[in-house]
């Protein structure tokens, strides 16, 4: 029943059902459903397979837009749920937020979100934001780590101008950074001098604990 009801998320995910999606997202708190698992085998597999038909001319700009909105009220209800299966020690403070030109926030919000019920102190500097912001924000709040998303090719530089900055400002000892979005990659993370990489919201949170020292050995 459990496994039928996050397939069901999926589907009306993908079928932009923002009210159905809601519905049944209430209804798995009620059964006891895993949370992280409705975020993963429910919410993202939809948005996924949303976006692999975007690719292909199957859906289209709007639709995307509901569908990222849906996502947001999802996360919305399922945070405190999410919350509730982990320890409440804090970990660090991470500064987050989608570079600079870029405006994808999805995968970006559902980190965020991820490590914050890990036990993270998150800023989430949202979508658009300049290398300057974010060690503007990183000095402010003495975090431990930036975490920046990006989803274009043509942002993904900013990731680079970021680290040079932490790096002219002398606080890379100090302030470690870790990247992640599709077109991003483990090799692309080191040629930058990112401390960390992370395919998905897992391994975010993976990255985070090791950078912090609070972890098992993860690559
Ligand atoms: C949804 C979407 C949109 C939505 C965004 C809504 C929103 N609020 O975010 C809308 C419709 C607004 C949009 C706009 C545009 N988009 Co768009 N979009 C997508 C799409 C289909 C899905 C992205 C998504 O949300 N995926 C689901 C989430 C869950 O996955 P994710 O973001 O990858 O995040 C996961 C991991 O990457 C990782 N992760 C993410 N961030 C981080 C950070 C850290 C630190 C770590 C460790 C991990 C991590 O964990 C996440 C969760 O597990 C992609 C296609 C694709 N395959 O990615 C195109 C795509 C990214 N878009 C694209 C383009 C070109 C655009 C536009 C320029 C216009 C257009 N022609 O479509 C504008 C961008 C304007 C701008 N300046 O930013 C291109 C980019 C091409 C390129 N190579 O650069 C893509 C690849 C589609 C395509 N093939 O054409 N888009």
């Amino acid at each position: 029943m459990s496994q039928k009801l996050v397939t069901n998320i999926r589907e009306e995910m993908i079928n932009c059902q923002t009210n159905r999606v809601l519905e049944l997202v209430q209804q798995s708190i009620k059964e006891g459903i895993d949370a992280t698992a409705v975020v993963s085998q429910g919410l993202t597999a939809g948005i996924r397979v949303l976006g692999d038909r975007f690719e292909k001319g199957e859906a289209f700009l709007p639709e995307l837009a509901v569908a990222a909105e849906t996502m947001k009220q999802a996360l919305e209800i399922l945070e405190p749920h999410l919350a509730k299966i982990v320890d409440e020690e804090a970990l660090g403070s991470i500064v987050i937020g989608t570079v600079q030109g870029d405006i994808h926030d999805i995968g970006k919000s559902i980190v965020a979100t991820m490590l914050t019920v890990a036990g993270f102190t998150v800023y989430d500097l949202g979508i658009d934001v300049s290398p300057a912001d974010f060690i503007a924000k990183a000095k402010e709040v003495d975090a431990e780590i930036i975490a920046m998303s990006a989803l274009l090719t043509t942002t993904m530089e900013r990731m680079q101008e970021t680290i040079d900055l932490l790096n002219k400002e002398r606080l890379d000892k100090r302030v470690k950074v870790m990247v992640g979005g599709a077109p991003v990659s483990q090799q692309f993370a080191e040629s930058i001098g990112a401390d960390g990489y992370g395919v998905d919201f897992n391994q975010a949170v993976k990255i985070a604990k090791r950078l912090t020292g609070h972890a098992e050995n993860t690559s």
